[in-house]
């Protein structure tokens, strides 16, 4: 109990000021006259004191952004656990430099080296990008003055060569037209530009597996940023079951998630190379752990980082 005393001119005072400092609970115990007027003694059971509770230990700011742009992109929440799990123990202060650490753990990073013995198979769903790949690949070559012959299995569908076809204008060895049963003479740098496939589809599957056979190539899965991360993941795993071991990513321009490809690699696929445009100039990029920290964390509505870094290298 708290008790208190008040000495004032008048009791009307007197009480007043009790009823200020203690409030409406108080208790008078006695008054006496003092000289100065009355003194007062009044009396007040504390509050029961309140236990405050320890405040949860709050999430630095940029973990939770990082979290936050991680899951933006909806690859499997394992997946994203696991990248911001390996960021966060890193100890980098940068986000880009942590979110590098994520990446470069749960990911595999295999560039395409421009000179190879063995013949590239570009293989993928149809539209994802093979042709635009192929013709990048092989104007850099050009450019670099690295010895490429081209070939495609795209010869039944009309236009199916038509870009490889512009490109032979620009290049000194013109696409070769190969049956998906044929073998690509000769040795050497050779890249395949396969016809597009449904990886559910036993004939087309099997049919693109004899493509690589014959050619003793090395299939890459061309995949276009944007795509349903369950799907991909299905279509990942039905073309590691016929040799695929690398991915190269394209429309990084045009999508604003990547999850998609994140769940197609999660499962033991290499990244390795990147389209960010249409434009068979811009080329392929390569895709880094690095890049891809900053693509993940680049603002969804700002124009793409991999072209952004191009243009202004
Ligand atoms: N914006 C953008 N468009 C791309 C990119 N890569 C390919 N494209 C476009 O995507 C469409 C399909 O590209 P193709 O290279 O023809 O795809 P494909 O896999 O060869 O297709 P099929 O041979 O029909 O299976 C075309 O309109 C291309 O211009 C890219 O990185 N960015
Ligand atoms: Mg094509």
């Amino acid at each position: 109990m708290l008790v208190r005393t008040f000495i004032a001119p008048s009791m009307a005072r007197a009480l007043s000021e009790v009823r200020r400092e203690l409030g409406a609970d108080a208790v008078i115990l006695g008054s006496t006259q003092v000289p100065e007027g009355v003194e007062v003694t009044a009396a007040v059971e504390p509050p029961e004191e309140i236990t405050i509770a320890a405040p949860e230990p709050a999430i630095p700011e940029e973990a939770a952004f990082l979290v936050k742009a991680v899951a933006f992109h909806g690859a499997p929440v394992g997946l994203n656990e696991r990248i911001c799990r390996t960021a966060a123990a890193s100890g980098h202060d940068d986000l880009v430099t942590a979110l590098t650490a994520g990446i470069d753990e749960a990911f595999r990073f295999r560039p395409l080296a421009p000179a190879r013995e063995q013949a590239l198979a570009l293989v993928g769903p149809p539209g994802a990008g093979k042709t635009v790949v192929a013709a990048k690949y092989a104007l850099e070559a050009a450019l670099s003055g690295t010895p490429l012959r081209i070939a495609t299995t795209d010869i039944e569908r009309p236009g199916g060569d038509t870009r490889l076809k512009e490109l032979a204008a620009i290049i000194e060895n013109p696409p070769v037209r190969l049956s998906p049963e044929r073998r690509f003479s000769g040795g050497g740098n050779r890249l395949i530009d396969t016809e597009g496939v449904n990886p559910f589809d036993a004939y087309d599957m099997a049919r693109l597996t004899e493509t690589i056979r014959i050619n003793e190539a090395e299939p890459v899965l061309v995949l276009p940023a944007g795509g349903d991360p369950f799907e991909y993941e299905d279509i990942a795993a039905a073309f590691q079951a016929i040799g695929v071991r690398r991915i190269i990513a394209t429309r990084l321009d045009t999508a604003r998630r990547i999850g998609g490809l994140l769940a197609a690699a999660g499962n033991g696929l290499s990244f390795c190379m990147a389209g960010a445009s249409p434009v068979i100039a811009d080329g392929l990029h390569e895709l880094t752990p690095a890049a891809l920290a900053r693509l993940i964390l680049s603002d969804p509505d700002a124009d793409k980082a991999l072209n952004r870094d191009r243009k202004s290298a």
